[in-house]
C-alpha cells in the first residue's frame, strides 16, 4: 500500500515500460498457458493476445504461448473498501480488450467474505450480480466481520494488476495467491490461477488415479460424463468435484473450493500452481484453513452440508449384477447365499427387471415373482434395492405409462433450447426424454412414480445411474444447434468426447434454474435430492440412495459408486484413491463394484477384490451383463469360505463403523481415511494410497497386486497390533514409521488397530445380517501410555430423526491407570441399558493380571501371549467399570 499515493504515477511507468518490452523470461515451470486452445498456434495469434511466445522443445506440456510478468490486459484493483461482510472492490480493465477468447468484462465485483477464523470466501462477479450462480445452500453470511485469526489477505495495490494472497498467519504460507498470473474474466470463459504452497494435491475429481494429483502439467477436466474408468485416466468422469485438499511444506493443510458447476478444467503445473477454467458462471472461491486434513474436510463439509446417516443395513454386503435374467434366478442367489451362510443383506436388480427397459414397471413374464422376491427378503430381515435411469420413454401409447404422461402434464421436462418441446434423447427403453430435477414440481412427480412402483414392488433404497445425464447419441435426434453458444461455446475445456453433448443432450436445452449449460453437471445432485425426499415420504423411514453422478453436497442424500471398473488388478488398486477420495468429497458412502464390473473375473481377484471391499464404506459386489458369473457363491467352496470370513471382520466391526457414519453425519468427517488425514507430519504417508485407514483407529492394507502373498505396509510411529487371521505374526508392533512385511495369504487382509483406540464390535452370531444382537465386544489396544478411548453410537439403525428424537445413545470408552470405562456421552440411557458387553479383548497389557474385576465382582479371564480376554456376565453397557490388577 506504500505506492498508494503515487499509484496513478506508478501505473504510468508500467505501462509505459510496456510498450518498450514484455517480460518474458519465465521458467518453463512457472508459464501459465495463455493459449489453452487446441495446438497449432501461430506467434501473431499468440502476441494479440497480449502474450509472450517461446517454442519449448522437449515437453509438449509447456505452454508455448504464455503471459507474460505484466500482462497489459490484466485486471486492476480499485474502491476497497471495508463492509460488514469483509472487503469489497472493483477490478477494471486498463486497456482495451483482446479476443481471449471471448470479449473480458470491463467491470468487475469483488467481494471478501470473513465468514469464520479458518473459513474465508471470495465472489468475483459482473457489478451488477446477475451471472448464474450454483443453487446449492450455502450457509449466508453477510454480518460483522469475524476476526481472521487464522490467515491474512493481502490485496494488490490500488490501480495495480489485481492479485489476491490468503496468508496463513502463523507460518506466513500463501495458501491461496493470485500473482502468478492475471485473472480472465468473459461470459464464458473465467481463468484464475493460484501458487500452490506444494506438489501435496487430493481432490479433485471425479478422477481413477492416484491419490495425490501429479502436479507435472495434468489437465482435469469438470463435466459429468458417462465414461467407464480407464487405467491410467485422463478424462472426465462422472462426477464433478472442484476441491481440493493440500498439504503445506510444514505439514498443515487447508483446502480450496471453486464453486462452480459450468463445464472447466483446472491445470496443475510444477512451479507448483494451479489454473482454474471455467466456461460460466462466477468466480466463487472458499479457503479452509484447517490446519489438520481432517478439519479440512469438516470445514469443507460444514459449506455443502454433511453426509447423510445410513440405515444399519445398508452397511452390510450387498449383491447385484446385470444380468440375473429373471426374479427366480436372482432369489436363487439369494438363497444360495443364505445356505453357503455368507453374510448378505441386500439384494439388488439391474435394468434386466423392468419392461423393455422402463423405469418404475417390472418385466411380467421373466420377472412375474419379483413382489415374491422382495416379501421373501424382508422376511428373512433382508432389504431390496433397484435400479432407476432418468429417461423416461416416450414410445407407449397415450395413458399406457403414466410416468410418461405425468411427467408431460406437470411440466417438469427439461425443454430444447426455444422452450417448446421436451428434449429427447435415446437411452435404454429407445426414445426418452428427460424429467428437470431442477424443477420444484420433481418432487411431487417423482414421489408419485415411486410411489405407484413401490405399491407393486416395496423395495427399500434406490440406485440412480445414467445421471450425467447419459445418452447414447450425441445431442438430441433433432441435432445439437450449429450457431448456439451453449452447444458450441467459444472455448470448450477438454472433456471426454471433445463436446460438450458427446454422449449427453444438447447444453442449449433448457431447465427451471438456468440453461442445461449451467447444470448439466448437478442432474446427479438434484435426482438424488429428490429420490431420498421420495424414499423419506413413502417408507417413512432413512432413504438410501446410490448414485452414480454427484456434485459437492450430494453426500447430504446418499453415497456413490465408483461406476464400470473393469475386473483388473490395476483398477482394484486404483479403488483405493477413489473411496479415499470421496471421503474427501463429504461422500463417506462410496465403493466400488467388487471383484469388478467390466470384463471377466477370476477367483484369485474376486477373494482380493471382496476382502478389501469389506473394508469400502459401501460394499457391494456387481457385475456386467457380459461378465462371468461372480457372485460368492459362483466360486469354489475355497473361496467362499475366505470371502464368508472377510464378511465376518465387516459385520463384526460394524458397530464401529456405523459410529463413524454417525460422526461424519454430526461432524461431516470422513469413514475412510487417508494415512495423511491421521498423520499430517508424517511426510511418508503423502502419498500413500494403497493402504487406509477407518476413523482413526484401524488401519487397512490390502493385497493389491496378483500372487502376492505378503504385503509392504507402512506403519506410522506407534504402536499396532494386528489381531486379524490366524497367522503368528501378527503381534503388537512399536513402529518408528516404518515399512513391515505383513504376510498376507490368500486367507487374509491384513488389518491392524492403532494403540490407544477402543473399537466397539458386534457379537457376530452367525447371522447373515446386520442388527440382530444387542451384545458388544470391546478391542481396547492401549498406548505407550496404558490408555485409549473410543465411542459406539447406537440406535434403532432405520429410524427416521433418532437423533433429534433422543432415541440413541452415544458411549464413550476410556482406558487408563488399569481400567476401563464405559459411560454415556449423549443420549438415552433406556438404550444403553438394553445392550450388553459380553467380552472385552485388551491389547497392550505389560502384565499377567491377577485379577480382574467389573463393576466391583470378580471375572474370569484368560491370558494369551498379546491379550488379555475379560469374559463378562452381559453388562449393561451404561456403565461399567472394569479394573485389573497386576
Ligand atoms: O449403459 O444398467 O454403471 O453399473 O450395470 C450401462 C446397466 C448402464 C451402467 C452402470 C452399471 C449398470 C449398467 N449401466
Amino acid at each position: 500500500m506504500v505506492l498508494r499515493l503515487f499509484s496513478s504515477i506508478y501505473v504510468v511507468v508500467i505501462a509505459a515500460r510496456l510498450v518498450c518490452c514484455m517480460q518474458c523470461d519465465i521458467k518453463s515451470e512457472r508459464r501459465v498457458d495463455c493459449f489453452p486452445e487446441s495446438y497449432p498456434l501461430s506467434r501473431d495469434e499468440c502476441v494479440k493476445r497480449g502474450c509472450c511466445y517461446s517454442p519449448y522443445k522437449g515437453n509438449d506440456d509447456v505452454p508455448w504461448c504464455f503471459f507474460p510478468q505484466n500482462y497489459s490486459y490484466a485486471y486492476i484493483l480499485t474502491d476497497l473498501k471495508e463492509v460488514s461482510y469483509g472487503y469489497e472492490g472493483l477490478l477494471k480493465i486498463p486497456n482495451d480488450t483482446v479476443a481471449f477468447p471471448v470479449k473480458t468484462l470491463p467491470v468487475l465485483k469483488l467481494s471478501v467474505f470473513l465468514e469464520l477464523e479458518d473459513r474465508v470466501r471470495f465472489k468475483i462477479t459482473d457489478v451488477n450480480d446477475n451471472r448464474y450462480q450454483v443453487p446449492l445452500d450455502v450457509p449466508k453470511i453477510s454480518t460483522k466481520t469475524r476476526d481472521m485469526t487464522k490467515y491474512s489477505l493481502q490485496f494488490s495495490a490500488i490501480n495495480e494488476t489485481f492479485n489476491l494472497k490468503i496468508i496463513r498467519t502463523d507460518t506466513n504460507v500463501a495458501v491461496f495467491d493470485t500473482s502468478i498470473a492475471p485473472i480472465l474474466y468473459g461470459d464464458q470463459f473465467l481463468q484464475i490461477s493460484t501458487h500452490l504452497p506444494s506438489t501435496n494435491i487430493y481432490g479433485l475429481g471425479e478422477r481413477h488415479d492416484s491419490l495425490r494429483v501429479d502436479v507435472n502439467w495434468k489437465r482435469i477436466a469438470f463435466w459429468a460424463a458417462d465414461r467407464p474408468p480407464k487405467v491410467p485416466e485422463t478424462e472426465n468422469l462422472y462426477g464433478d468435484h472442484p476441491f481440493y485438499v493440500a498439504v503445506e511444506p510444514d505439514g498443515k493443510s487447508h483446502g480450496v473450493f471453486f464453486l462452480n458447476s459450468n463445464a472447466k478444467e483446472a491445470v496443475l503445473q510444477p512451479t507448483p500452481a494451479l489454473t482454474w477454467r471455467s466456461i460460466g458462471g462466477i468466480m466463487d472461491f472458499y479457503v479452509f484453513l484447517g490446519p489438520n486434513p481432517e478439519q479440512v474436510v469438516q470445514q469443507y463439509t460444514a459449506v455443502v452440508g454433511k453426509s447423510f446417516m445410513p440405515p444399519l443395513w445398508s452397511l452390510g454386503y450387498h449383491l447385484c449384477r446385470w444380468g440375473y435374467k429373471t426374479s427366480n434366478n436372482t432369489l436363487g442367489y439369494v438363497e444360495r447365499m443364505r445356505k453357503a451362510k455368507i453374510p448378505q443383506d441386500v439384494q439388488w436388480n439391474d435394468i434386466d427387471y423392468m419392461d423393455r427397459k422402463m423405469d418404475f414397471t417390472y418385466d411380467k413374464n421373466n420377472f412375474d415373482t419379483l413382489p415374491n422376491l422382495v416379501d421373501n427378503l424382508h422376511s428373512h430381515g433382508q432389504h431390496y434395492v433397484m435400479i432407476i435411469d432418468p429417461g423416461i420413454s416416450d414410445q407407449p401409447d397415450k395413458g399406457s405409462y403414466p410416468p410418461y404422461d405425468d411427467a408431460i402434464e406437470m411440466d417438469v421436462v427439461m425443454k430444447d433450447h426455444t422452450n417448446s418441446k421436451p428434449i429427447r434423447g435415446k437411452v435404454w427403453p429407445g426414445e426418452v426424454i428427460f424429467p428437470d430435477f431442477t424443477n420444484p414440481n420433481i418432487y411431487p412427480y417423482w414421489t408419485k412414480q415411486l410411489q405407484r412402483y413401490h405399491s407393486q414392488v416395496p423395495f427399500d433404497g434406490v440406485w440412480i445411474d445414467m445421471n450425467e445425464v447419459s445418452n447414447f447419441m450425441d445431442g438430441s435426434p433433432e441435432n445439437c444447434y450449429q450457431n448456439n453458444t451453449y452447444d458450441y461455446p467459444p472455448y470448450t475445456p477438454r472433456v471426454s468426447g471433445g463436446k460438450l453433448f458427446s454422449r449427453t443432450v444438447c447444453p442449449s436445452s433448457l431447465q427451471y434454474i438456468s440453461s442445461n449449460y449451467d447444470v448439466h453437471s448437478l442432474t446427479g445432485l438434484f435426482e438424488m435430492k429428490a429420490t431420498s425426499h421420495a424414499l423419506k415420504v413413502i417408507r417413512k423411514k432413512r432413504p438410501f440412495v446410490i448414485s452414480r453422478s454427484t456434485f459437492p453436497s450430494a453426500g447430504v442424500y446418499g453415497g456413490h459408486w465408483t461406476g464400470d471398473v473393469s475386473s483388473k488388478w490395476s483398477h482394484l488398486k486404483v479403488s483405493v484413491a477413489g473411496i479415499l477420495s470421496f471421503n474427501m468429497f463429504g461422500i463417506p458412502m462410496v465403493g466400488a463394484d467388487i471383484c469388478g464390473f467390466g470384463g471377466s473375473t477370476n477367483e484369485e481377484l474376486c477373494i482380493r477384490w471382496t476382502q478389501l471391499g469389506a473394508f469400502y464404506p459401501f460394499s457391494r459386489n456387481h457385475n456386467d451383463i457380459a461378465g462371468s458369473p461372480q457372485a460368492p457363491v459362483d466360486l469354489s467352496e475355497k473361496a467362499q469360505n475366505i470371502i464368508r470370513d472377510a464378511l465376518i471382520v465387516r459385520y463384526t466391526l460394524l458397530p464401529y463403523l456405523y459410529t463413524l457414519f454417525y460422526h461424519s453425519h454430526v461432524n461431516g468427517s470422513t469413514v475412510a481415511r487417508p494415512l495423511f488425514f491421521e498423520f499430517p507430519s508424517d511426510s511418508n504417508t503423502y502419498s500413500i494410497d494403497t493402504q487406509f485407514m477407518w476413523g482413526s483407529g484401524i488401519l487397512i492394507s490390502p493385497v493389491l497386486d496378483e500372487g502376492a502373498v505378503t504385503v509392504s505396509a507402512y506403519l506410522p510411529a506407534g504402536y499396532w497390533y494386528g489381531p486379524s487371521g490366524n497367522s503368528s505374526d501378527h503381534e503388537p508392533i512399536h513402529s518408528k514409521g516404518e515399512v513391515i512385511k505383513v504376510s498376507a495369504p490368500i486367507e487374509e487382509i491384513p488389518i491392524h488397530i492403532r494403540g490407544g483406540h477402543v473399537i466397539p464390535c458386534g457379537n457376530y452370531n452367525g447371522a447373515t445380517v446386520t442388527n440382530t444382537s444387542n451384545d458388544f465386544i470391546l478391542l481396547a489396544v492401549s498406548d505407550d501410555a496404558g490408555k485409549a478411548m473410543g465411542h459406539l453410537y447406537w440406535d434403532d439403525g432405520d429410524s427416521l430423526d433418532t437423533l433429534s428424537n433422543g432415541n440413541y445413545v452415544l458411549l464413550k470408552f476410556t482406558m487408563q491407570n488399569n481400567t476401563l470405562v464405559t459411560s454415556i456421552q449423549e443420549g438415552s440411557k433406556l438404550i444403553a441399558s438394553k445392550m450388553r458387553l459380553m467380552l472385552v479383548n485388551l491389547y497392550g497389557v505389560n502384565c499377567v493380571p491377577k485379577s480382574v474385576e467389573a463393576n466391583g465382582v470378580s471375572v474370569p479371564f484368560d491370558y494369551g501371549p498379546f491379550e488379555v480376554a475379560v469374559q463378562l456376565p452381559y453388562l449393561a453397557m451404561d456403565e461399567i467399570i472394569i479394573k485389573w490388577t497386576c
